[in-house]
């Protein structure tokens, strides 16, 4: 995309421009080379946000519970982002149709912005992606951003450390395996929900959870376990109380810049990884890379020099851009 309309995009996205938002994550997920003039122009703007992650396994009621959350807090009157990284299920369908309360119609309703994004067909990393998606929706001014992930594979603990609190979903009655995947997600989680409430042992595995954090009380925040069942929004506005809490408890103690810290000191990692490993797959079409394999093949180099030129090329490449 040329750079005029970036520069159109980007100002119609400060100024709350929806259409805007959805037309640069587009973009930002589609074009690596022009992420960073998406992202430069809207970087002083983001920051507002309050971000919330939200994972566990497929079919433990994720996409119902963003539904049903993003419902309660539009009556709140906040506005509300929501990504949905991989989701096999659709949003908008039949949480709110269901929902008691009527809300406005989710397409209509300009406060709150639906957004999926495929890991297939992301050019440069779904992390990477969605992340500048957060940044993006932040920038439209959007009080807060929900993001749904599936499972808990390195690019979902990524998104999930995008988040200022992260919750972890799980139901009653799950197999083993899955049951052994809970120990990594237990680490990233700062509110557990027990969802299907409704079906038999919930308290059981409201038990098992509370029990593991026992004695791990020393960030000071001890994870809430909430049962809940969502298809009925049953738990929903304690959620969102607690949510609350734990951006509070995160603003009060400091702790939200030491995230920030954390993120982008991994963030501005993997982005360099990323320009790296692009430029590389570019050069390693050129001719020049070519001849430096026949000039290892006759001894006139070796692989380590040749490699050490290879990244000078790198850098002259992205200087060039
Ligand atoms: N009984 C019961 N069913 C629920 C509850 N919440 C969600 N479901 C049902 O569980 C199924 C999966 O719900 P989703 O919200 O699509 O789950 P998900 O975690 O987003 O699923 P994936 O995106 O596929 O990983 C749907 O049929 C829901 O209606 C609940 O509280 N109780
Ligand atoms: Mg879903």
């Amino acid at each position: 995309m040329a750079e005029p309309d970036i520069e159109v995009l980007t100002t119609q996205l400060l100024k709350g421009d929806r259409r805007a938002a959805a037309k640069l994550i587009t973009i930002v997920e589609n074009d690596p080379d022009a992420v960073k003039r998406v992202i430069s122009r809207i970087y002083k703007n983001t920051g507002k946000a309050q971000i919330v992650g939200i994972t566990g396994p497929p079919g433990s009621g994720k996409s119902t519970l963003i539904n049903q959350l993003a419902s309660y807090l539009r009556q709140k009157g906040r506005t509300v982002g929501i990504i949905a990284v991989d989701a096999s299920s659709p949003f908008g369908g039949g949480a709110f149709l269901g929902d008691r309360i009527r809300m406005k119609d989710i397409t209509t309703d300009k406060g709150i912005f639906i957004r999926s994004m495929a890991t297939r067909g992301c050019k440069g990393g779904i992390a990477r992606a969605t992340g500048d998606a957060i940044k993006i929706l932040d920038a439209l001014g959007y009080d807060i951003i929900l993001v749904e992930t599936a499972g808990a594979g390195e690019a979902e603990v990524d998104i999930m450390n995008a988040s200022h609190t992260t919750i972890v979903i799980t139901v009653p009655g799950l197999g083993d395996d899955i049951q052994a995947n809970k120990a990594g997600m237990m680490e990233i989680a700062d509110l557990f929900v027990v969802n299907k409430a409704d079906r038999e042992g919930a308290d059981i595995v409201v038990y098992e959870i509370e029990s593991m954090f026992r004695f791990t009380d020393k960030r000071g925040w001890k994870p809430p376990v909430l049962k809940t069942a969502v298809i009925e929004a049953i738990g929903i506005s304690e959620l969102a109380e607690r949510i609350d809490e734990h951006f509070n408890y995160l603003k009060e103690n400091d702790l939200i810049g030491e995230r920030l810290k954390r993120r982008v000191e991994m963030e501005i990692a993997n982005i360099a990884k990323e320009v790296m490993v692009r430029e590389l797959e570019e050069i390693r079409k050129s001719e020049a890379y070519k001849k430096l394999i026949e000039e290892i093949i006759e001894k006139k180099t070796d692989p380590h020099s040749a490699a050490d030129e290879i990244m000078m090329m790198v850098k002259a490449r992205y200087i060039e851009k």
